[in-house]
Order: C-alpha cells, then structure tokens, then sequence
C-alpha cells in the first residue's frame, strides 16, 4: 500500500476522475496539487486545495511526488512527458484503486461490449448471493467503490484507463473484441490493441474471444475462450438447440434472454466466464440472464410511432458497434432499415462501414464527419441537426419500417455526451405527429 501522508500529488485532469482522486488523496492526508487545461470549469473543491486551469505546466509537475493522470488526457502530453523524465511517478485512478483495494476484481474491456458485460457480470454475482459492486468507465469513478461494502469489484477499463495501471492482478480480465476506435489517441491498431491487452496482467483467468484474434492473451496461465461455435471446451454456442454452453453443458437458453444479436451471444457467455471465476452460481447466471434489461442508449427502442419503429443505439460510439446493431437488428425488420450516423469518427476509415450500409435502405448524415460517412452510398442525405434527421427519416418512413440512431462516431462535436444525443433523438420521436 501507497503511503501518501503528507506526499505533494498533482491531480491532472479535474473531471469525475480527477475530482474523485483529489478527495481521496486528502482524506489519506496528501497535499494535494489540481490542474485542468481548460479555462473554465465548474468545480467545488476544498479550499486547501491550489488550482491551476489553463495550459500545463512542466515545471510544477516536476515537483510532484506522484501524478495522478485522467483518463481524458494522453500520457504523450508534453508536461507529463518532462515529469516522467524528471522520475516522478505517473499513474491513474484505476491504480491508486489497485493499491489499497484487496478484494477481488473482475476486469473487462473491448472496443464494445464493455457496459453491457460489466452490469450482466455485477447481475449475475449479485443474483448467485455474491455482493458485487461496478465502476470504472461505466461512470461511477473505481475509488469511491473503496466507501462501500463489496465482496467483488466489477470494473469496466477503457484503453486509456488500461494506460496508467500496472498492478490490478484481477481475479478474472477479459478483451471483448477489438475494433478500430480512439484512433486520434493512438500511434495505429497496435498500440491501442497493447493498451487493452494489458489489463491481462497478472489476472487468475484470462477471458477472450475466439471469434477475434486480437483478442488472445499475450501472458501465460490459465485462458478461457469463448465464440459463436459450439465448442466442447470454455463457452460455445449451440444454434440448433439455442442454448450456450460451458464445457459442452447446457448453460443458458438464449430465448429466456431478452439481449438480442449475434454479438450478444458473445456478451453473455463472456459475463459468463467471468462471473463463474468470481464466485457465481449456474442458477444466478441463468436469473441475471433471464431479467436483463437491454441498457438505455444501446439499441433502445424509444418509440413504436405509426408501425416505424425508433430504436436509439446513440451508445455506437465507433464502426464496430454500428456493424453489430445493424447486423442485430436488420433480420427483424420486415420492411426498410433507416440508419442515422455521423458526429466525430476519432481518425477512423469509414470504408469499413461498407458491409451494412449495403443492409441499410436510407443513410441520414449528421455531425462533423457526417459527408465523409454520406460519401459512401448514393442518394444519402447530409442534415445540420438531429431534429432535421428525425423528421427526415419520418417522411420517409411507413409501416414494418425501422429507423435506426447508432452513429459510428463520438458525440461530442454536437452533444454533451452520447446519453445527450440519446435524450435529443428521443425528444424529437417523441415529438412526432
Ligand atoms: N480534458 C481536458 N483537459 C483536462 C482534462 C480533461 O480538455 O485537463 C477533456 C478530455 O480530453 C475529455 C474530457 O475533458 O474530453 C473528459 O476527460 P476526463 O479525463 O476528465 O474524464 P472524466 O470526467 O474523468 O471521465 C472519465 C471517463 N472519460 C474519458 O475517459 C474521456 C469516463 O468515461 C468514465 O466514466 C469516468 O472517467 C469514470 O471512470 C466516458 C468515456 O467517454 C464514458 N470514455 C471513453 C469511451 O468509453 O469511449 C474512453
Ligand atoms: P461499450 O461500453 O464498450 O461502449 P456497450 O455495452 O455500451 O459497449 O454497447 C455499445 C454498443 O456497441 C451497443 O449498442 C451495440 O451496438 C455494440 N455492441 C455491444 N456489444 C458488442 C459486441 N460484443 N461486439 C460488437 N458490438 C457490440
């Protein structure tokens, strides 16, 4: 364990992360040090603690004893760089957590999936008598977990987070899959791909995916896979009978579940996995299987208007949750597929969105790299609002038809996040006529 009593910490980056870190800094007695490149923000932190908004800099880095970074801010930034240089130490939330928790974590990442899994795996200890508590990207910061009272921590690791922890050592890790995003943040596919792979670090089981080469463990010990065949040994899929199985044992029956969608095949006997490494029961599996809710924003539906079903998926944040909605929801849909896209693609390469624009009838383009996406299929429309989307999409639209929001991109050129874009196309369905 860190002893932090009297230590000078810098907490860099003043968002949830940062703020969440400056409190426990203090109550462990550090002398606490806060820093925000952007000019204005809307804070209520101790009086003791010294602020400084604006542009970094080197020089008071170098003094710290120890760097507290968030997530949102790359370890590449120049005045981090000189701290490391300087020998000071530079580490995230997800490791302060690591050195003072000593219960059992599960940890979970992957270009998509991650939310989904991380409540399915707190669902299922907590249904087999284990009480289990998620943080971590998901929203709740992981050290105001350290308050509460949990047997098992249920943490959902982005790469960025990934980046700045070393010692997590979880009971159970896995990388869902991998697919292109963040790449504003990262050299190319490797670097982000060895962001993620290190969360196996250290872990009892590693979990991952045989659909997805990128995804096998780059450590030894003991490995779990899990894929859309119906494989004797770890997790399998029998679509004959349409039950998964574990060790080639019936597990669960995918008709009780209401999560559909190939990739959600694979979501399942990930949490699966995981759980059963933390303590789970087949029984509390099959009950959290059978009583998940689909989680707001991912693949939602908001509105059934006329026989035009609206189904928000504002949480397709990058290509390959977009490919997996459209390939989850295309066999459902008995008459036309409309798809609203675009906002801020992170450097990714649209081509790869090809495949489904192919299964969809109408492309509706919005947000900052809406033209680069509406460049890939004729007759696609390119619009300033999502309002201007809805009603758009609604004249075209008539009974058996589905619109569908799952915008390949971040939202952050136009929304304060992806729950935002969410609320703005549902109020505008709602809205409808
Ligand atoms: N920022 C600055 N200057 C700073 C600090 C931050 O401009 O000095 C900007 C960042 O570039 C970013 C924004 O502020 O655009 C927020 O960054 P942050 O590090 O302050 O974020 P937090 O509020 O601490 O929230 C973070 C995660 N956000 C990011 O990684 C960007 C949240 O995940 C997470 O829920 C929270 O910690 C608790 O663990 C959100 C997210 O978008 C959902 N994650 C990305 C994703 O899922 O794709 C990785
Ligand atoms: P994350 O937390 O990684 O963003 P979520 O569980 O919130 O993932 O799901 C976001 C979207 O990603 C879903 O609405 C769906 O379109 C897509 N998705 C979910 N699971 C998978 C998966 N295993 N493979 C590919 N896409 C997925």
């Amino acid at each position: 364990v860190l002893n932090l009593a009297n230590k000078q910490v810098a907490v860099v980056g003043l968002g949830l992360t940062g703020q969440s870190c400056v409190r426990f800094l203090l109550d462990k007695g550090a002398n606490v040090s806060a820093f925000d490149s952007r000019e204005s923000l809307n804070l209520s932190l101790p009086a003791e603690v010294q602020v400084k908004l604006g542009p970094f800099d080197a020089d008071s880095f170098c003094q710290a004893q120890l760097i507290l970074l968030s997530p949102g801010l790359a370890l590449a930034e120049p005045a981090i760089q000189a701290a490391l240089k300087a020998g000071v130490e530079v580490i995230g939330d997800i490791e302060l957590f690591a050195r003072f928790n000593h219960k059992p974590v599960v940890a979970i990442t992957g270009s998509n999936g991650k939310s989904t899994v991380t409540s399915l795996v707190t669902d299922m200890l907590n249904a087999s008598g284990v009480n289990a508590k998620m943080g971590g990207n998901i929203g709740t910061p992981v050290l105001e977990l350290l308050d509460t009272d949990y047997e098992v921590a249920v943490l959902e690791l982005s790469s960025f987070q990934l980046e700045t922890t070393h010692s997590l050592a979880p009971v159970a890790a896995t990388v869902l899959n991998i697919s292109a995003d963040h790449l504003d943040r990262y050299t190319g596919m490797q670097a982000y791909q060895q962001a993620k792979l290190s969360i196996y670090q250290g872990a009892d089981l590693c979990v991952y995916s045989r659909e997805d080469k990128l995804t096998v463990p780059n450590v030894g010990g003991k490995a779990m896979s899990f894929g859309l065949d119906n494989s004797d040994y770890g997790m399998g899929f029998d679509a004959d009978s349409g039950w998964i199985r574990y060790q080639g044992q019936p597990l669960v029956e995918l008709a009780e579940c209401s999560l559909v969608g190939q990739h959600n095949v694979l979501n399942i006997q990930a949490s699966a996995a995981l759980a059963l490494a933390a303590g789970a029961t087949i029984e509390g599996i099959r009950q959290a299987c059978r009583e998940f809710k689909n989680l707001p924003h991912r693949c939602e539906l908001v509105r059934v208007h006329r026989g035009v079903r609206w189904v928000d998926d504002s949480k397709g944040t990058n290509i390959g949750a977009t490919l997996a909605a459209i390939d989850g929801l295309r066999d459902q849909v008995k008459g036309k597929l409309v798809l609203i896209a675009g906002g801020d693609g992170k450097g990714a390469d649209f081509n790869e969105l090809l495949p489904a624009l192919g299964k969809v009838d109408k492309l509706i383009c919005l947000g900052k790299d809406g033209a680069a996406i509406a460049a890939l299929k004729q007759d696609s429309s390119l619009v300033a609002s999502m309002e201007e989307a809805v009603s758009l999409a609604d004249g075209w639209t008539q009974s058996g038809d589905m619109v569908l929001l799952s915008p390949a991109c971040a939202s952050l050129d136009m929304f304060k996040n992806y729950h935002h874009r969410g609320q703005v196309f549902a109020t505008a369905v709602e809205a409808l006529l």
